[in-house]
């Protein structure tokens, strides 16, 4: 007999959202009541009206499956009327935005640790999204950890597992649980907002093109949409199954961990076009044959040339990007003569904007980009637009990239990050910088003069609400500028993030290699900072 149960808990201390959802150890999460609780942190917080509809998946990995049946039982327990499953448990980020949007959900729970590895010894992550299809505000994170800390029972329903493998109805007591296709709703939305036909042609006129799925969540949709519906030959997506543990790889598409691809694109036969996505398929990386574009830029080429996409044709309302994301973005939307808005660090900063109408696109310099079509960044999108612009332009990307810094100048830019430092060596770090600010104003280091430096917050346009240590801002007088940020997406010590910009409006000079170019500049953020003194380290785990 399937029943409903109430089970005694304890609460946990440590249930606080970060970036982007609450990420641990797998481990952690397998102990008794963690999940659970979290869980029902989440659904006392939200208080769906009995018979809600919800979204459920994730990126695959270790610990997926079993979390999904935890979830579905503890949802029949509280009420919810009916959850939408990806199937295997599976969709990818966008995609489960894409579902909570056109079925008009409640909501949806999306499991992911995006781009930290996976498996057994593995990162696991569990977020909470609002009926927009975007992560939920910070307003609503905090409400659910403060209620993970005090919740002494959860309810679940006692129930066999549900067989995710096959798309099909089920009914959990009061439930209806539907395996959705992941794939179709996604790629559907995908095809209404691009030129498939140019895209098609072009690669049907020798366009060559390799998709590196890391063995993630992307694998699916890549084969589907740019080998099924555009006709790329059968190989085009590479590392295309997803695997619990993508395949013992760090599921982040940078230049470090996508080097399989790097590898390819940098090679003698090298293709056309290259791209790669992470864990949970929200995040792109774009390169031309031998040739790399910055994220940040991606962003401003896409924005620049985004009506030769049908499906923003009508034009841009607005963009936005993080505040430590360049300014690249900024230039184009004062040509175009819309706003450009300067938001923190995720993407649950977005989602306002977009709902009131004010920004159509957004970015961020961590390979994430996206629209208003959904409410999280959006990595196959990214590259569909690049594919759009390539059809329409038919130019290589390193001449598009070249021929936007030719009309607009170049931020030239580099990330730096510090992984797996003492968390009080990276707090120390932080705290010296901060100790200067007061006097820091109007010094001079080599060519450089310190114009402003800050505390970033950001008040929201759209509900006022406030945001602040969202990482520290050192501006010069040359528009340059230096950040540091402490990442809130770790599972393990603490990373450290070096922001880097400086602008060459000098199209002579925008062949130069950007760790060259920023050299002053990550000279002065190693004297400010003390960081090798204070870490111990020499050199950065990753630059970008
Ligand atoms: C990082 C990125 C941030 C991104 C976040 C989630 O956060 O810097 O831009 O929004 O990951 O991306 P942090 O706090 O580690 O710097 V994903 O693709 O991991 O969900
Ligand atoms: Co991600």
């Amino acid at each position: 007999m399937m029943s409903a149960k109430t089970i005694t808990s304890i609460p946990f201390a440590d249930q606080k959202p970060g970036t982007s959802g609450l990420r641990k150890k797998v481990a952690v999460f397998q102990s008794p009541h963690y999940l659970e609780n979290f869980v029902q942190a989440i659904f006392d917080t939200i208080a769906a009206p009995q018979g809600s509809m919800l979204v459920l998946g994730g990126d695959g990995r270790h610990f997926n499956r079993e979390a999904i049946q935890v979830i579905l039982r503890m949802a029949a327990a509280n009420g919810f009327g009916k959850v939408l499953v990806g199937q295997g448990g599976i969709l990818s980020t966008p995609a489960a935005s894409c579902v909570i949007r056109k079925y008009r959900t409640y909501g949806g729970i999306i499991l992911s640790a995006s781009h930290n590895p996976g498996g057994p010894d593995g990162d696991f992550g569990i977020k909470y999204n609002t009926g927009n299809g975007g992560p939920a505000p910070e307003k609503i994170t905090e409400a659910i950890y403060a209620r993970s800390k005090a919740l002494e029972s959860y309810r679940i329903f006692e129930a066999p597992d549900v067989a995710l493998d096959q798309v099909g109805k089920f009914v959990m007591g009061g439930m209806a649980v539907e395996v959705i296709d992941p794939v179709t709703d996604y790629a559907d939305l995908m095809e209404s907002l691009f030129d498939f036909d140019a895209i098609r042609a072009m690669i049907q006129g020798g366009f060559r093109l390799c998709f590196d799925a890391m063995h993630a969540v992307t694998g699916p949709y890549g084969r589907e949409i740019l080998e099924r519906r555009l006709g790329a030959p059968v190989g085009t997506v590479i590392n295309g199954v997803p695997l619990p543990d993508f395949g013992g790889g760090h599921p982040d598409p940078n230049l470090t961990y996508a080097h399989e691809l790097v590898e390819i694109m940098y090679g003698a036969d090298a293709p056309d076009f290259g791209a790669a996505s992470d864990g949970d398929g929200d995040r792109n990386m774009i390169l031309g044959r031998h040739f790399f574009v910055n994220p940040s830029d991606s962003l401003a080429v896409i924005a620049a040339n985004a009506a030769l996409a049908p499906g923003y044709a009508a034009g841009l309302a607005g963009v936005a990007r993080s505040m430590p994301t360049s300014e690249a973005v900024d230039r184009v939307a004062a040509k175009l003569g819309i706003p450009c808005y300067e938001t923190p660090t995720g993407w649950k900063f977005f989602g306002n904007l977009m709902d009131a109408g004010k920004v159509t696109l957004c970015g961020e310099e961590s390979f994430g980009t996206g629209s208003s079509h959904v409410r999280e960044k959006d990595g196959l999108w990214a590259v569909l637009f690049w594919l759009n612009i390539l059809a329409k332009r038919g130019q290589p990307v390193e001449k598009i990239v070249y021929g936007h810094w030719a009309e607009y100048g170049r931020n030239i830019y580099s990330r730096h990050d510090y992984e797996g430092l003492p968390s009080a060596a990276a707090n120390g770090v932080m705290a010296h910088l901060q100790s200067q600010f007061a006097e820091l104003p109007g010094k001079q280091f080599g060519a450089w003069r310190v114009k402003f430096c800050d505390d970033f917050s950001y008040t929201d346009p759209v509900d006022g609400s406030v945001s602040t240590g969202q990482g520290l801002r050192i501006s010069f007088e040359d528009g340059s500028r230096i950040v540091f940020r402490l990442s809130g997406t770790g599972t393990e010590g603490a990373t450290l993030r070096i922001y880097l910009e400086a602008f060459e409006p000098d199209a002579a000079r925008h062949g130069q290699d950007a760790q060259q170019a920023l050299a002053g500049l990550i000279a002065i953020a190693n004297e400010l900072s003390e960081l090798k003194q204070r870490t111990g380290r020499e050199q950065p785990t990753v630059i970008t």
